[in-house]
């Protein structure tokens, strides 16, 4: 989780860039193209062989071209086909821009306040990764704020937004606020009687304590919540997670069919069947945890 470091340099000038996180690395290989210190992170923008440039964050794995739609699809639909409304959506975090990416497919949606803490991952996102945001940098309907998430969803005036997507690093540094109770709190404050919240929480398998906590934590603040389970090959373990929590029911479960056919063609990870399965793949182990 913290380190990454790269080795075998060979004639090509390639390299492999790992994160390391327990004794386990996950790498490409390819070349660096930079590597800046913000305010906030180390960003580094590597373009590997296998999938494209890619985006690491104190060396850990946000997102590559041609290896995000597992991840961003994930965060994204099950939240808006099922939320009553989709007007106002809230994201924090998502500097690279595919969360916003992938809301913006649909039409209902008038307004996304994306709220990123780090001007400079907009920025060479933007530059290096234009495709990761599609059109999103010049949808009019994308209002980019940068500042702290926390301090956003603590001045937000209550029952506000439709849906709520918490597309967050790792839990450490800035992030770590992120995955607390009062930040949670404030979440479902805001958030519609009839919307939906949406967080990744983690990997079940490297991260497997960070991952049952948060769950059992959005449980304990939203009446209903349940993760769901994909793949992520460019994370540790190449297992990941995503928690959806709402007010009144388990909504999320339940694409509406007029939204969930107005994108089904435009996604190549997300559909109804897909979700269906993601949610029931929840580990036994981990079922057990989150009943104690
Ligand atoms: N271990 C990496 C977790 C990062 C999740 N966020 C990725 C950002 C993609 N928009």
């Amino acid at each position: 989780m913290n380190l990454s470091k790269t080795s075998g340099i060979n004639k090509l000038n390639k390299i492999w860039v790992d994160e390391y996180h327990e004794s386990t690395r996950f790498g490409l290989r390819g070349k660096k193209i930079l590597e800046e210190e913000s305010e906030y992170q180390k960003i580094t923008i590597f373009d590997s062989d296998r999938y494209g440039k890619a985006l690491l964050l104190d060396h850990c794995w946000m997102c590559a071209e041609n290896q995000e739609k597992e991840y961003h699809e994930a965060i994204v639909h099950p939240a808006l086909t099922s939320a009553e409304k989709i007007e106002k959506i809230l994201i924090i975090g998502g500097g690279d821009g595919g969360t916003a990416k992938e809301c913006l497919k649909y039409n209902e949606l008038k307004q996304i306040d994306m709220v990123e803490i780090d001007q400079k991952v907009i920025q060479l996102s933007k530059k290096y990764l234009p495709c990761i945001g599609g059109g999103c940098w010049e949808d009019s309907r994308l209002n980019v704020i940068i500042g702290d998430g926390i301090k956003w969803v603590k001045n937000t005036k209550e029952d506000y937004y439709d849906v709520i997507i918490i597309d967050s690093s790792d839990p450490k540094g800035a992030a770590k606020g992120l995955f607390n109770q009062i930040f949670f709190r404030n979440c479902h404050r805001i958030l519609r009687t009839n919307g939906v919240f949406s967080a990744q929480t983690e990997s079940p398998e490297s991260f497997q304590e960070i991952h049952i906590n948060a769950v059992k934590l959005i449980r304990s603040i939203f009446k209903y919540a349940d993760p769901l389970y994909g793949n992520m090959p460019l994370y540790p373990s190449g297992y990941w997670s995503w928690t959806f929590a709402s007010k009144k029911s388990q909504r999320y479960l339940h694409p509406i069919p007029e939204r969930s056919s107005q994108i089904v063609s435009k996604c190549n990870i997300w559909s109804p069947r897909w979700q269906k399965g993601s949610f029931e793949a929840i580990p036994a182990q981990i079922e057990r945890e989150l009943k104690t």
